[in-house]
């Protein structure tokens, strides 16, 4: 039985290098939400949005890391702290939290959240590895960085509200690789993460590979996290993301990797990051994420 799911919104942009990914929430249930959870038996509550700052009205380099450049990242803390407080309470009332970015620097906030009482394991689904640093990051974007933050890699200054107490690199794997920074690279490959590209998609197919990411995510942990960004999909499924890279999932590998999640009966909280509704077309992107949530949380065929 899936629990009774919690949304809530984290509206935010400015960890992004393009607007519109804040109306990210509001796509994502103005596609149907609710109702197609509702339809797959899935009991659904709205918390509405955490409160997040406009970029116009905040200084980006008002906190800075030791050194290097992450920017907005106060705003990132503040949020990343609100968000943290309610998914970790909704897990407290037995609820699955289901997060809707936002640009993906929101998932500090979720992880943390999720990781605050429990030993868990995360699953990202990306075509970034969101494993730079303010020392290595090309742009000082925040949301290519949200899993460094998470594992407590990199100097974020004080870090007790981006390190994800319950959450280890040996239980971390992401799926569907296929751009990342040469800077990037060496803090991935020198972590305990486990990697799997499209490439070992196309060669072991994506139930292997979404059997493997499970086990790595389930190995001595009490529950995992599904960090879904959309643009592992392939821009021509999922034109509404800020960065887009050729080459990604397919409409039938995301479900059945979802369906596999549910399957596996391990999921403990949920994400949609990176849906820009400014840049999809006919909402198609929010609505298939949509879909994949009710996928992940074990809409069922027959
Ligand atoms: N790696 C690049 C950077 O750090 C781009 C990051 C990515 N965008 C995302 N994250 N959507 O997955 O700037
Ligand atoms: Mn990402
Ligand atoms: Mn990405
Ligand atoms: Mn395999």
């Amino acid at each position: 039985m899936t629990p009774t799911v919690r949304v809530v919104g984290a509206p935010t942009d400015y960890g992004a290098n393009r607007r519109g990914v804040d109306m990210g929430p509001s796509a994502i249930r103005y596609a149907g939400l609710a109702q197609e959870l509702e339809r797959a038996d899935i009991d659904v509550v709205d918390d509405g949005d955490v409160r997040a700052p406009r970029a116009e009205e905040r200084d980006p380099e008002a906190e800075r890391p030791a050194s290097g450049r992450a920017k907005f990242l106060r705003e990132t803390r503040e949020v990343a702290t609100r968000l943290a407080d309610r998914v970790a309470g909704a897990l407290v009332g037995d609820e699955l939290p289901l997060v809707l970015g936002g640009d993906h620097s929101v998932a500090i906030g979720s992880v943390t959240g999720s990781a605050r009482n429990a030993d868990i394991g995360a699953i990202w689904f990306d075509a970034h590895g969101d494993f730079n640093t303010p020392e290595t990051s090309p742009s000082g974007n925040v949301h290519g960085m949200p899993l460094a933050a998470a594992l407590g890699v990199g100097d974020f200054g004080d870090v007790e509200w981006a390190n994800a107490a319950g959450l280890r690199a040996e239980n971390v794997a992401i799926v569907g690789l296929r751009s990342v920074d040469p800077s990037e690279r060496p803090a991935i490959a020198d972590s305990d993460v486990t990697t799997f590209t499209m490439s070992d998609i196309d060669e072991q197919g994506i139930t292997s590979v979404a059997e493997d990411a499970l086990d790595v995510a389930t190995a001595g942990t009490e529950g995992v996290h599904v960090s879904l960004d959309l643009d592992w999909l392939d821009p021509r499924e999922a034109p509404g993301v800020g960065t887009p890279v050729r080459g990604g999932a397919t409409y039938r590998e995301a479900h059945s990797a979802m369906e596999a999640v549910a399957e596996r009966g391990c999921l403990r909280s949920l994400e949609l990051v990176e849906v820009n509704p400014i840049l999809d077309d006919r909402n198609e992107t929010a609505s298939l994420a949509t879909e994949l949530a009710a996928s992940a949380l074990g809409k069922q065929i027959l």
